[in-house]
């Protein structure tokens, strides 16, 4: 398999996390490739959302979002099928970490365009759902991130790239039992390995 991935974007991380956590990296070939620079026609060929992450599979069948690749993941790694009611919670908490990261990427997007472009609404609505999110996280949902799974990935991805592209947001004097779990999840080893500030 072949994973079009790029450091900076937490949805790839979160892929490389779940994949080490698997045990699969050693079927998965890295292939670095920027979504808005890329020159090779690889990517917009494997996905024609032109995105990361995408992946290639050992048969040509490429696979997308990171939603979809985190199943094949699971799948491929034969981890024993959850109970609905777990899955379900896992996936609950990996959409509230992806769309954290939908919010803030679109942010960071908009922030790199020239300031008389730029949407005061757009920035606000998104920094609202981001705001609401967390305090969602921090009121109902950290109890379910207390194991290492797709969904506590997802959250610990988005936050750190909070911490990132966006550090005036201020999340960590506001939800204080977020940003306990946070200090902890950024210690984890593949947390570390995939760090974007060091690629
Ligand atoms: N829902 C997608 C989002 C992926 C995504 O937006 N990736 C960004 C990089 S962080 C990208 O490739 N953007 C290129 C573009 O929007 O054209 C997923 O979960 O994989």
């Amino acid at each position: 398999m072949e994973l079009f991935y790029t450091p900076t974007s937490p949805y790839s991380r979160k892929i490389q996390i779940l994949a080490d956590h698997l045990g699969l990296n050693d079927r998965i070939k890295m292939t670095f490739l920027h979504p808005l620079f890329d020159k090779t026609g690889q990517l917009a060929a494997a996905n024609p959302l032109e995105k990361v992450p995408t992946l290639v599979l050992d048969n040509g069948d490429c696979i997308f979002d990171s939603p979809v690749i985190a199943d094949a993941l699971y799948h491929f790694s034969e981890a024993p099928a959850l109970p609905f009611e777990e899955r379900l919670k896992q996936q609950q908490l990996q959409a509230l970490g992806d769309g954290i990261m939908d919010a803030a990427v679109l942010s960071q997007m908009e922030k790199m365009r020239e300031d008389a472009e730029q949407s005061e609404y757009w920035q606000d609505r998104w920094q609202k759902a981001i705001i609401r999110s967390i305090d969602e996280f921090e009121n109902n949902m950290i109890q379910q991130a207390e194991e290492w799974h797709i969904g506590s990935m997802s959250m610990a991805c988005a936050l750190d790239y909070l911490d990132l592209r966006h550090p005036h947001l201020h999340w960590t004097t506001h939800n204080k039992k977020t940003y306990e779990w946070y200090q902890l999840a950024v210690e984890r080893d593949t947390m570390i390995t995939t760090d974007p500030r060091q690629a």
